[in-house]
């Protein structure tokens, strides 16, 4: 299970990171594929648009407020959003997530690199990033003790395989990541080859590496029902990039 320098340091930082001081319950949270399916109806394409201020992969570090950034990209017409919470290699917190989830109506994934139950309880999220990669045979006792607390869960996956760990797991909402965490490298082409295995019922989305809307029609014509996309709506104007991406 190689995986790249950066990725190694990342998931150091992980096994540190606090959980909360106590259990939560989400009593109220917003349905990703309800989202989509209302996107969809409006003649908008599902995409969830990410605050992230930075990562291994980007250069320099964005310095906007996470809240301006959320409610421009819903103004462009974002289905969902995601928030990064991992501060050491990505600028992100919990404090962010906080604060864009009050701020917003739309859905908020919870981007962190979650690895034990505790660390679920440092924030109250509509839905959270589950890795498979990372997780192993702690993959489908996370995913329940997500749903136990009330939070909607995405699979991240990059092969066949892991497709199949994902459905055996009790995953419904599946994301496929275009980037290898080995080599750090994007290839849409993954998404393609990935796609097929993943069941029609579940939500399925597309992650990383999208920068044009004719890479939104290919990543679509692969069987994408939502796309995530950060960098190349961060960069620039966050609103102008989101509509573009939408419709
Ligand atoms: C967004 P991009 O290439 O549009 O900025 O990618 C998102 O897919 C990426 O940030 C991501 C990610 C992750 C970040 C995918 N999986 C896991 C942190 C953790």
């Amino acid at each position: 299970n190689e995986v790249a320098p950066a990725v190694r340091s990342i998931l150091d930082a992980a096994r540190e990171r606090p959980g909360g001081d106590e259990r939560v319950a989400v009593e109220d949270a917003r349905s990703l594929p309800a989202a989509f399916a209302a996107a969809e109806a409006e003649g908008r394409t599902p995409v969830v648009a990410e605050v992230k201020p930075t990562s291994p992969t980007t250069e320099g570090e964005s310095d906007a407020d996470p809240v301006e950034l959320a409610e421009e990209m819903v103004a462009g017409g974002a289905a969902a959003l995601s928030v990064l919470t991992e501060p050491e290699h990505f600028g992100g917190s919990v404090e962010h997530y906080e604060r864009v989830r009050e701020a917003v109506d739309v859905p908020v994934l919870r981007k962190d690199f979650l690895l034990e139950e505790a660390q679920l309880d440092a924030v109250e999220a509509d839905v959270v990033l589950l890795i498979a990669r990372f997780l192993g045979d702690d993959l489908a006792p996370m995913i329940e003790a997500a749903r136990d607390r009330g939070m909607q869960v995405l699979v991240e996956v990059h092969s066949e395989a892991e497709v199949e760990r994902a459905v055996a797991a009790g995953a419904e909402i599946i994301g496929v990541n275009n980037r290898d965490l080995a080599a750090l490298e994007v290839d849409l082409g993954t998404f393609e080859e990935v796609a097929p295995a993943v069941p029609e019922d579940a939500t399925l989305l597309a992650e990383s590496g999208i920068s044009t809307p004719a890479e939104v029609r290919r990543m679509r014509e692969a069987g994408a029902d939502g796309l995530l996309i950060g960098t190349a709506i961060m960069d620039g104007d966050p609103r102008e990039n989101t509509s573009e991406f939408v419709n």
